[in-house]
């Protein structure tokens, strides 16, 4: 079995709108993408999600709920991400650019899938939808093209 890397992937929702952040600097840079990060040795996956929405949007969140789980394979690295993705409804604070994302709304129905990972379009309905999913994604080298996929609903 290869190595695994736990990661967060949050999503804020309000009725019509999710908050993306553009991606500054590091993995996934110049794409738009929802907030997140490692899971640290010292923390839930969930209290990581939180953590990451704050310190990369300035939202808190006060509820999380669990909406997908993804495994991420890139052609040049044999740690597989382990990405557990979550949305959040409740939230305080103010929307706020940091150092790694420059946070944006877009209306859930127009989403930039162009400028977001290349996986995304194919789960996000599930998303929307309510519906859980668990999906695997192998990526060549080039982090764009997906060779291989399998995806379901939970
Ligand atoms: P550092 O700079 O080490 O603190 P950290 O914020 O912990 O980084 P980061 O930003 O590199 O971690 O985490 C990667 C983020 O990108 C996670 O939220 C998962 C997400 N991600 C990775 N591959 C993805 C993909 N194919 N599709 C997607 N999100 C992906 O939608
Ligand atoms: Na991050
Ligand atoms: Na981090």
């Amino acid at each position: 079995r290869l190595p695994h890397r736990l990661y967060t992937l949050i999503f804020p929702l309000d009725k019509t709108r999710v908050l993306l952040g553009m991606k500054k600097r590091g993995f996934g840079s110049n794409k738009f993408n929802g907030f997140g990060g490692k899971v640290e040795p010292n923390e839930s996956i969930e209290q990581g999600a939180i953590r990451e929405l704050r310190e990369e949007s300035g939202l808190c969140a006060q509820s999380v709920d669990k909406c997908g789980l993804l495994f991420f394979y890139f052609e040049d690295d044999p740690v597989v991400m382990e990405v557990h993705v979550f949305v959040t409804r409740e939230y305080v604070g103010d929307v706020q650019e940091t150092e790694e994302m420059r946070p944006q709304w877009f209306d859930i129905h127009d989403m930039p899938f162009k400028q977001m990972w290349a996986d995304d379009p194919r789960w996000w309905p599930y998303l929307l939808k309510g519906q859980n999913f668990a999906g695997q994604f192998w990526f060549k080298a080039d982090q764009v093209t997906i060779t291989h996929e399998k995806l379901r609903a939970l």
